[in-house]
This record gives C-alpha cells, structure tokens and sequence, in this order.
C-alpha cells in the first residue's frame, strides 16, 4: 500500500475593501466584478491534509467537530481535486481557527486557502500561486485572495475557464500603516450564506447592475489610493462600497439584514469618531461584525472606544500580513 502524503499550510482571512458580491458564473464560481482586499495577521485557519489509500471515506474535522453540513462543501472541493489531478486516495483533513469556534466570524477565505495549498503539498501538484488562487476560488470566491501577502487585486477574469480570475499584488503590508479592528457583536452563525445571498441579490434586486458599475469605479480609485499610501482615501472607498453592497442587499426580495443593532450602533460609533477628528472607517461584510480601518497610531484608543459600544463582545486588533503559506510536507 503506498505511504500516505500529508501537508500542513496556514492562511489567514482577508478582507475586502473593495467588495465581491455577484457572480458570472456559479458552477466555476467566477465573480462578476473584481474585489481588492487586505490580507490579515490574525484569523488564522491551520489546515492539514493527509491523502491515504488506505481510507474507505473522507473525514473532516473542522475545529474538532464532525459537521456533516459544513463538511459537505470541503468534501466537493476534495472530489475536484481529485478529478482535476487524477488522485484516487480518501483524504483526512483536520483544520482548526484560531479565533474562537462560532464567533460569527467568516472562515471560509482562510479555510479554502489553507486547504488548496495543503492539497497543493501533499500531492506535489507544484502549482503556481494563480493556479492556488483559481483553485481556491472554486471552494470560496474570497480565498482566492488569501495567497496574497498585503494588499491583494482579485481579477474577474474574461476567459470562460476561469483561468484569468485570480488574486494578483497589488502592495506589500507595509503600503500603509493600517490596522483592522474586528467587532464581534454576536456569535451565531449568519442565517443566508454569501452564495445563496449573491444569487438572491442578482435575481431580484434592482440595483444589481448599479452595483456592478459602481464597484469598477471602486476598483479604479482604490487601487489608486493604494498605491498612493492614503489612508484616509482607502478607508472612505471602503466605507462607501460597504454601503452601495449593503444597499443592494438590502434592496434583495427577500431583504438581506445581515445588521444587528450593535452593528448600527458601532456605524455611528465611527461616525462620531471621525466627528471628533480622529481617522476611522468601518467595513462589513455578509454578516453583523464591524471591521473597523485606522491608522496604527490610533488603534489602541479606538479599540478601547468600539469594546464599550453596547452589544460589543470583543475586539480583535488585526494588521496586514503575510500570504497562504506551507508549514510542513511529507508523510
Ligand atoms: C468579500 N464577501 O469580497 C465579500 C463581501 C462577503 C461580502 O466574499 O460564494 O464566502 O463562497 O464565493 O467568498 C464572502 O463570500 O462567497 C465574500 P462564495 P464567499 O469579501
């Protein structure tokens, strides 16, 4: 019987300044527009796989548990892996956040990087880093940008196969000295996931295609303010693409609320903030955590300021970091 191959990589959650919402395409999962985004420090998904002929089925376990509905997305991505790369063995996967188990907290972009590239490394696929990304991106649209350390440009890409939509540099960490503050106001999980939302809001919201325009005009400008180390442009692009995404969902039959009130409430905490002179934007993405933007000088005193909003149960201190990266190979 062959030896079983077995890698471990880590990635850690991104997140969008420039928002994903829709899609040109769901079975390969291709994003009608791009999205630009910020890969974190923190939120770290640990990710090992082990191939082994000598399994009968796949097993996940996913921070300790067995979860047959969670499991069922990690277990199509395993089948197109082994379609793809001609792979006969079961796999074993074991993957844990560090961040608490249902803090509400999206998984999915460190998940499926960290798991591409441990697929990758078992396997010894040799894949190249926009071949990761195109992979990743078949399990979650957002972890194709995980591979990318800093400031990372997903493309949506205009070949039918998919092969050009994937995250690309578009600074290193550095860039700005930015720092994300998470705001966690609940721990349960969002009840409409990110996919099932998306193919709600291009079905029936009429501001869909306002959207799309919008958000390549985003693209243009954020991209610009990148490059140009201003922070303070970054965060208002971003706070306002956050707002055209959640108008839109919004505006989705039936409505899209991923708000609960400690998430309005930590919206007009940063508003009074930025009335007092001090730089912060938030972000929020398909459910009711704030990620909050500030410049690294001001982020102990505005954390200090979310964590006594009412409904405010922690706040985690993220900086820009590294990409998806392997930490062991080899049986
Ligand atoms: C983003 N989100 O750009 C946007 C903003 C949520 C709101 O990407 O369907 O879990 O698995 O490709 O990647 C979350 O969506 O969606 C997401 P799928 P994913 O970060």
């Amino acid at each position: 019987m062959s030896t079983p191959r077995q890698a471990t990589a880590v990635a850690a959650s991104n997140i969008a300044l420039v928002k994903y919402w829709g899609k040109r395409d769901l079975e390969l999962n291709l994003p009608a527009t791009g999205s630009i985004s910020v890969t974190l420090d923190k939120l770290i998904s640990r990710t090992t796989v082990t191939f082994d002929a000598g399994l009968d089925g796949d097993k996940v376990l996913l921070n300790g548990e067995q979860d047959p509905t969670k499991a069922a997305r990690v277990l199509r991505f395993l089948d197109l892996v082994r379609r793809t790369y001609g792979v006969q063995e079961r796999a074993r996967i074991v993957s844990v956040n560090d961040f608490p188990t249902g803090a509400g907290l999206a998984s999915s972009a460190s998940g499926f990087a960290a798991l591409a590239l441990a697929c990758d490394a078992a396997l010894g696929l040799g894949l190249s880093r926009d071949e990761l990304s195109v992979l990743a991106r078949r399990g979650s649209g957002s972890a194709a940008r995980s591979f990318i350390a800093g400031f990372a440009e997903m493309h949506a890409g205009d070949e039918a196969d998919g092969t050009d939509a994937h995250a690309i540099d578009l600074a290193p960490p550095t860039q700005l000295p930015l720092r994300v503050l998470v705001a966690i106001t609940t721990r349960s999980e969002k009840a409409i996931g990110s996919t099932e939302g998306m193919r709600l809001t291009e079905a029936t919201s009429p501001f869909y295609g306002a959207w799309l325009d919008a958000t390549r005009a985003d693209l243009d400008r954020m991209r610009a303010a990148i490059k140009n180390s201003d922070l303070e442009l970054v965060g208002t692009i971003a706070e306002g693409n956050c707002l055209r995404m959640h108008g839109t969902m919004l505006s989705t039959e039936p409505a899209l609320l991923y708000w609960n009130a400690a998430t309005v409430a930590l919206m007009h905490a940063v508003r009074a903030l930025r009335a007092e002179g001090l730089g912060a934007w938030f972000t929020i993405d398909a459910g009711p955590q704030v990620k909050v933007l500030c410049d690294a000088h001001d982020a102990a005193a505005i954390q200090a300021r979310l964590a006594e909003v009412p409904g405010v149960e922690a706040v985690i201190s993220a900086a820009p970091g590294p990409g998806a990266h392997v930490i062991e190979a080899g049986a």
